[in-house]
């Protein structure tokens, strides 16, 4: 098949999802099309079979703000008409179904639309009213909808009364990259007295309850030597370094900022904290449990149809950061179940978000929209 995807393609879980997804298309012998605004950072190397269209928005002084969008729209329509597109996958429904549909208005019938629901899309900018009539209309007019959990299937059905089909389609983990790696060197570095370590990834915006993770490890370092080592960046993290330097912490925090590959670095962690407000699926949790790490989050979103509570990670309430402190402990203080939560989660990951499965999984979508 010929293969368009668009993406946001600098750091985010749907940017990266889109990428992995069409790296694995194209493994398996299709022709991938990055229809984006940037190479996806994850891209990397050369790919036989992997193409790349960008989509330049040119600035002119009657524009108050460049028509990105139709710009995309008419790149999409391009790529489609020349490459002979057979499916256009778009990832995130704003902006990018929507110019789907008019791309698709601008080369006819024979080119079909998938979109994919990753989270914010709909749990964030679905519930602003100068979008929210443009997001459902994008996804009634896409010729198949996925979501990456069921959770975010019934959010989206319900906020905004969309009567279309959504197919569940999880994300997925690379497991020839994320397996437990030997990082005795690193942790050296990072954690030199054998102190127990807790990683927090994400973009650090308010709906990671960054505040929750400082808390969290305030009350872990209380009781035992740890570390905790924040990955990314994002409008809160200069917040949570006052917060630990407040605290008296600051000798105990490394930030280690944006980090383009993370299978290595998460070997480093013994336990992933996930404490967040909204999560439609939690990539960062099964990308730690690949690794072998448990998980401690909250139960939002999606994040209980991948960490399964008391197997491969704990679940508390939002908010309940006593009870994360606790289960961490737990965690932390007792090998057995340390070592049988690791198991437990390596497992779930090559089971259920086996890299193969997920993609087959797109494949036969992508063939019966086509049959
Ligand atoms: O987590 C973010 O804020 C980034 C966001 C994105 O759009 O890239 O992530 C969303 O999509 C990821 C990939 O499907 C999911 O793993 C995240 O759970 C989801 N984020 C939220 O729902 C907040």
């Amino acid at each position: 098949m010929n293969i368009g995807i668009t993406c946001y393609p600098s750091l985010g879980g749907s940017g990266v999802v889109a990428t992995e997804l069409g790296k694995l298309l194209a493994e398996r012998g299709h022709n991938v099309h990055f229809i984006t605004s940037s190479m996806p950072f994850r891209l990397g190397g050369f790919h036989p079979n992997i193409f790349y269209h960008e989509v330049e928005v040119n600035h002119y002084d009657v524009f108050k703000y460049p028509p990105y969008d139709l710009t995309l729209a008419n790149r999409m329509a391009q790529v489609a008409k020349n490459e002979k597109l057979d499916i256009l996958h778009v990832h995130y429904a704003v902006p990018h179904a929507l110019c789907a549909y008019l791309a698709k208005q601008m080369v006819g019938d024979g080119l079909k639309i998938v979109t994919t629901l990753h989270g914010t899309d709909i749990t964030v900018l679905g519930y602003d009213s100068s979008l929210s009539e443009m997001i459902r209309f994008g996804i009634e007019q896409s010729d198949l909808v996925t979501a990456v959990s069921r959770d975010l299937i019934r959010e989206t059905k319900q906020l905004l009364q969309v009567t279309k089909e959504i197919e569940p389609v999880y994300n997925f983990v690379d497991k020839r990259r994320y397996y437990p790696r030997e990082v005795s060197h690193l942790k050296k570095v990072f954690a030199p007295n054998g102190e127990k370590v807790i990683m927090h990834i994400s973009n650090f915006r308010p709906v990671k309850r960054v505040p929750d993770v400082v808390e969290v490890f305030r009350l872990v370092r209380n009781e035992m030597q740890a570390k905790l080592i924040f990955i990314g960046e994002g409008p809160d993290l200069i917040h949570a370094r006052k917060q630990l330097i407040d605290l008296g912490l600051a000798n105990d925090v490394h930030f280690l900022g944006k980090q383009e590959d993370v299978a290595e670095v998460i070997s480093m962690a013994d336990v992933m904290l996930l404490p967040s407000e909204k999560e439609s699926f939690g990539l960062v949790a099964l990308e730690a449990m690949a690794c072998g790490v448990p998980v401690v989050a909250s139960t939002a979103g999606g994040l209980p149809e991948v960490v399964v509570d008391g197997e491969s990670g704990f679940l508390c309430e939002v908010g309940d950061v006593q009870g994360m402190a606790e289960r961490t402990l737990q965690l932390l203080q007792d090998e057995k179940l340390y070592r049988e939560f690791s198991t437990s989660g390596i497992e779930r990951s090559c089971e259920t978000f086996c890299h193969n499965k997920i993609a087959a999984q797109y494949e036969e979508l992508y063939l019966r929209l086509l049959s």
